[in-house]
This record gives C-alpha cells, sequence and structure tokens, in this order.
C-alpha cells in the first residue's frame, strides 16, 4: 500500500515539473490543491480525462430525452457540458417556441393537437437519429411522446422542432422512437392497449376490441417531414407493448418490440375502484403473474407491400393492418421471453437480439438466424388467442447470462461482443459477452440506473470508449434542493483493455430523461444563419411599412443593431395586427429577441430569421417593444412604442 503511495506520489511530482507548475511561488502546486480539495489521484485522472479546456469542444454529443419536460436535453462528452435544451413539446420562451410567433406556434398547438385538444407538454421517452446504412448520420433527430402519443421531428442542422404528428390510433405509446437502417421509417409502439376509434368501449371488452399497435411512419428525408398519408400501423394483440427495435445487418427488414401484460389482465385494487372490478390484484401483481410475456417480431417488408396494395382497414383516417392479414402473409410471430421486460436492443451485426427481464436476473439473447429458420420450417410451439404463430423461446435462445437484479438496457461496444446492460436493482452497469455468454465487470453507480448510452451504442459500428449511466436518483450526490432532486448522469470511461472507471457526476434539472443517445459531434452538420428564401414574409431592408386595410393592420419590421424599424407604431384598439419581424444581421450568434410588454409574446430572432406574430390589440394603452437579448452596447436602447389608442 505504502508503495502504491510513493509512486503515486512520484507520478504526480514528476508531472508538476514536467509542467513547471508550482516552481514560481504564485501559482498553486498540484499536489497543493489536491491536498486542499481531499482529491485523490483516481480523481485527478477522472479530472484530465474529462476537463475540457476554454475554446475546446466536445468529441461527442448526446441527445437525451427531458423527460416530462417535453423537450431534448443536448450535452457534451466528455465535458459533460450542457450546450443546449430544444423546445419540442412544451412552450419555451428564451427560442420564442409557441410563445406567439405563427410558425413555431403552428407546430405545436395546431400540429402538436391530440383529439382537437391543445397539449402543452410531453413525456419524452426516446430520442433518434437519422441513420444511413445503420450509422448515425446526423441529420434529424426523432422523440416520442409518451402520454400524448406523438412523434416530433427536429432538424439538426438548426436544432429546432420541424414537425409533430399525432398517433390517430393510440392512446398511449412507449416504443418510440426507433428508426430503421436508412430512416425510411420512424417507428411507433403503443403501450396501454385501448380501442383504437375514439368512443367508450367497457373494459369487459378489453380482449377483443382492446389493442395495440406498431406505426410505420414514414419520412421524407429531403423534405425532413413524416408523410402520414404513406404511413401505416400494424395492428397487435392487448399485451401491452414496450420498447422496440429495427432489425438491421442480419436481421433487417424485422422490427421487434416486446410486452408486458400478455395475461391481459385488469387490476382492482384500492378504495373507489369501481365495483365491477374491486377486489382483485392490483395491475403490478396480475400483470407478472405469468413467467413469460412475448417478444413481437413483426415483417415490415411484407407490411409495406400489405400497404401498397390496399390491404387495410382506415381508422381515424389511417390506415390499419389487421392481425389477420399479418398472419396469413407469414409476417408476424411471437416469442417467449422472461416476465415484465424493458429493452430490446439489437446487436451491431443484427443478429443478436438482447431482452432484460427486469424481475429476472438473466438478459436473454436470442439469434435472429435460429428464429428465421424456426418460421421456414413453420416449427411453431403454439398459437396465441389472435392467431399469432409463438415460437420456441429455448430454440430461439442463443442463450442466457445472469447479470444481476433488474436488468434494463443494453449498448454495444467497438469490441466484438461486448455489451452493456443497467442493471436498476443493483445500481450497477454490467459488462458482458453475449457471444460466448459471460458477465466481465461491474460498476456500481449511484443510483437505480434506467438507461445507459455508449457512443454509437446502437448502430452498426459503436465506438464504444463512453458509457453514460442515467440514473433515475441522484438523492445525496449534489447539494441538496428540496424534495424534488435533479437528476444524475455518471460518465464512465469503457475504453477496451482497462477497468471501467467512474469520471463524471452530471446533475439535469429539467424532467427525468430516458434513452440518450451519443453521436460524434463532427457528424454536425449546423447552420450558423438561416437562408432568406427560407421564408416568405422576409422583409427586406428599407421596406419597412405599416399597412391598414379596415381594422387589419400589417407591420412589416427589420431588427439589426441596434434599432427596430419602424420604432413608434400607432394603431387603434381593436385592431387585427400581424407583425412580420426580419433579423437582418449576418453575424454569427447575433440573434434578437422581440416582446411588446404585457402581450404574452416573446420571439428569438438568429441571424436571417423571420417571425410573424399575429394578435388583437383589444386594449387601449402604450406598449413598450423591446429586443430582449443583450446584443451589443446599445442593446437597452434597442425598443420602440406601440400605442394603441381609444
Ligand atoms: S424507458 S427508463 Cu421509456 Cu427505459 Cu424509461
Ligand atoms: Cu437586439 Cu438587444
Amino acid at each position: 500500500m505504502f508503495n502504491k503511495l510513493k509512486s503515486a506520489f512520484k507520478l504526480v511530482l514528476f508531472c508538476m515539473i514536467a509542467l513547471g507548475l508550482g516552481t514560481d511561488g504564485f501559482s498553486q502546486s498540484l499536489q497543493e490543491v489536491m491536498k486542499e480539495r481531499g482529491l485523490s489521484q483516481q480523481d485527478l485522472l477522472a479530472a484530465a480525462k474529462t476537463y475540457t479546456p476554454s475554446g475546446k469542444k466536445d468529441e461527442y454529443v448526446v441527445f437525451s430525452s427531458g423527460g416530462q419536460s417535453g423537450q431534448v436535453i443536448v450535452y457534451g462528452v466528455p465535458s459533460m457540458r450542457i450546450i443546449k435544451y430544444i423546445a419540442v413539446f412544451t412552450p419555451e420562451p428564451w427560442q420564442g417556441y409557441g410563445i406567439g410567433d405563427e410558425h413555431t406556434n403552428n407546430i405545436l398547438y395546431e400540429q402538436g393537437k391530440v383529439r382537437g385538444r391543445t397539449i402543452t407538454w410531453g413525456d419524452t421517452h426516446h430520442p433518434a437519429i437519422s441513420e444511413t446504412n445503420g450509422e448515425y448520420d446526423g441529420q434529424y433527430l426523432f422523440i416520442n411522446d409518451k402520454a400524448n402519443p406523438r412523434v416530433a421531428v427536429i432538424d439538426l442542422k438548426t436544432f429546432t422542432t420541424t414537425q409533430i404528428v399525432p398517433n390517430p390510433i393510440m392512446k398511449s405509446e412507449h416504443g418510440a422512437a426507433f428508426v430503421t437502417p436508412n430512416t425510411e421509417y420512424v417507428l411507433e409502439a403503443s403501450q396501454y392497449a385501448a380501442p383504437f376509434t375514439n368512443e367508450y368501449v367497457p373494459l369487459e371488452e378489453f380482449n377483443e376490441k382492446y389493442r395495440g399497435a406498431m406505426t410505420f411512419w414514414k419520412f421524407d428525408r429531403k423534405k425532413g417531414k413524416i408523410v402520414a398519408k404513406d404511413s401505416f400501423s400494424v395492428e397487435l394483440p392487448p399485451y401491452w407493448q414496450d420498447l422496440s427495435d429495427s432489425g438491421k445487418g442480419m436481421s433487417a427488414g424485422w422490427v421487434f418490440t416486446n410486452s408486458f401484460n400478455s395475461e391481459r389482465y385488469i387490476g382492482g385494487f384500492g378504495k373507489g375502484t369501481s365495483k365491477k372490478w374491486s377486489n382483485r390484484l392490483p395491475h403490478e401483481a396480475g400483470v407478472s403473474s405469468k413467467d413469460t410475456d412475448y417478444l413481437h417480431m413483426i415483417n415490415m417488408e411484407t407490411a409495406k407491400k400489405l400497404f401498397q396494395a390496399g390491404k387495410f382497414e382506415m381508422i381515424n383516417e389511417h390506415a390499419v393492418i389487421s392481425i389477420k392479414d399479418m398472419v396469413a402473409n407469414d409476417a408476424l410471430y411471437l416469442i417467449p421471453e422472461p416476465k415484465s421486460p424493458h429493452g430490446v436492443m439489437i446487436d451491431p451485426t443484427g443478429q443478436y437480439i438482447t431482452v432484460s427481464g427486469k424481475l429476472d436476473t438473466h438478459v436473454s439473447v436470442y439469434d435472429i438466424k435460429k428464429m428465421t429458420a424456426l418460421i421456414k420450417k413453420k416449427d411453431f410451439e403454439d398459437v396465441d388467442s389472435y392467431g399469432i404463430p409463438i415460437l420456441s423461446m429455448t430454440k430461439s435462445l442463443h442463450g442466457q447470462v445472469e447479470l444481476g437484479l433488474g436488468p434494463l438496457h443494453t449498448q454495444y461496444d467497438s469490441v466484438k461482443g461486448i455489451a452493456y446492460t443497467s442493471l436498476y436493482v443493483d445500481s450497477a452497469i454490467a459488462k458482458w459477452d453475449f457471444l460466448n455468454l459471460k458477465l466481465l465487470e461491474k460498476i456500481p453507480i449511484n443510483y437505480n440506473v434506467g438507461h445507459l448510452v455508449s457512443a454509437e451504442g446502437d448502430t452498426t459500428s459503436p465506438d464504444g470508449k463512453y458509457l453514460v449511466a442515467l440514473n433515475k436518483m441522484s438523492i445525496d450526490r449534489f447539494v441538496q434542493v428540496g424534495p424534488l432532486h435533479p437528476q444524475n448522469h455518471q460518465l464512465i470511461d469503457i475504453t477496451p483493455g482497462r477497468k471501467m472507471q467512474l469520471l463524471y457526476d452530471m446533475p439535469l434539472p429539467l424532467g427525468e430523461p430516458h434513452y440518450a443517445v451519443m453521436m460524434k459531434a463532427d457528424k454536425l452538420k449546423t447552420i450558423k444563419r438561416y437562408k432568406k428564401k427560407w421564408f416568405k414574409n422576409r422583409v427586406k431592408p428599407g421596406r419597412e411599412k405599416v399597412v391598414r386595410k379596415g381594422n387589419q393592420v400589417t407591420i412589416y419590421s427589420t431588427l439589426i443593431r441596434s434599432h427596430f424599424s419602424p420604432e413608434v407604431i400607432e394603431v387603434k384598439v381593436g385592431d387585427e395586427i400581424t407583425w412580420h419581424i426580419t433579423n437582418l444581421e449576418r453575424a454569427q450568434d447575433e440573434t434578437h429577441g422581440f416582446t411588446i410588454d404585457q402581450m404574452n409574446i416573446h420571439g428569438s430572432l438568429e441571424p436571417g430569421e423571420t417571425e410573424t406574430f399575429k394578435f388583437k390589440a383589444d386594449v387601449e394603452g402604450v406598449y413598450p417593444f423591446y429586443c430582449t437579448e443583450f446584443c451589443s452596447a446599445l442593446h437597452l436602447e434597442m425598443m420602440g412604442y406601440f400605442m394603441v389608442k381609444p
């Protein structure tokens, strides 16, 4: 022990001398800092691996779901510095998202409507980066809203939400967003079964009329939009589908989703439960009474052909392919999986499908070669109540490995055969070999890890290197901030050939993230300013004006350091205002903000951008308007008066 300490001390001393630290009598020595802050050599190593000096950029970028905030959180690895929140399902004032401008109001409040209702939040769960040949291409990001079944498209040129698509038949979802290897489709699987139609159907008719589904959202990459009319769903039994993944490589053309209530149980726990359902075991017990649930295997290529051949029923103006048609065309199968699983993740080659049963200590590795061979031979073990053939679990398995308590999600390494699985109950990450089926190493985390993400860990060529544990609780890790604690994302060094090392704790105080994806940062191709041609309402310099037609007043205005043009605008009470506003700046990061005091309007106008605000000047008075970004030395002077005359 003493010898080890001595050599550690020597190493530090050597570093100090080499760096010329602490020699001029003014600078602190590394040793002094270590002593002062109570740091170990391990701590210094971790610091050196994550510290990113001013001006240096991160190698990786993480897109994390923002959970109940309805946003996406973006941070850099290894520094763990938060870089951006992307507004998606929730209004976000700084970005001027859903605070009055026509474009974002339309995305959030019109496109995002669910059954006619405006929704102002989302429960974001799983982000997916667009892929080309199974590799992240850095063009688009997709994310789902579990609470109000929707999928959003984010353009990574601008890091802004460009589309929200509600699911017409689901009442609850979870298995989204996952993309096929060339982003032809964005997948969305339902969660709690419900009728596809919108009317009341009694729970007694659960088995007959409640359903799950897998939606295939067609993505038009050129337009950067999901095309609803080219999209369809496959009907599934009411088994409460959970997470999904798209096949790739050897499993390309197949899509997988697991489930956790193949019992089709309806609980009746708690006083106040309606009489018909009372005195039954709670959901948590009934839903996990069988030892196995079903992994669903959907043939996407066949489903696509059935859709193109018109073999579907229109429900809520959305094409749904029936279980019957899928089965008749050998395109839908079930395979038993350990009960109440959480993740289904496919290895980089596409051959091995890993499922973790939360209540089992094992992870199960299925082999697509074995599964498709069984299908070919029509070697089925059974048929479920909906006529879907069931493959044998033992014959489909490559094997099982005991990893620990509460295995959830799996990510892959650059080294062949190596995977990492989060263990919720154990509060640990397990490194294991899914080819030779053995546990290699475990590292404890604090506390109760949900998902985990390794660098490009769900692509056809993972980078490994870094792993982040997305922990569900932080308890005592940070300065205490009351009963609601931040989340804790822990960065772990997973460089091959070394022991896993915990490097960094990052609090995330915006919501509870679920999945995250980590991409090489140099794949991003963002723009610095908006192109003029993107905006039909663009106001050219010198063409500013105010035009009145009856009580319709249209304002054409511009912004440039450090003034609005026009600066004083007079209207009459009751006028309907349309205010076009263009930021004429070309310089990078010269954003101007726009608000009219007391009008509940805010816009963020980035260089080159035009926005349009529509509102009624309904109350007479004097309304200063101003730029809300400190854009120049004369930023405070960047204001005007909006006068509403009686
Ligand atoms: S899920 S951990 Cu959507 Cu795994 Cu939450
Ligand atoms: Cu423009 Cu402040």
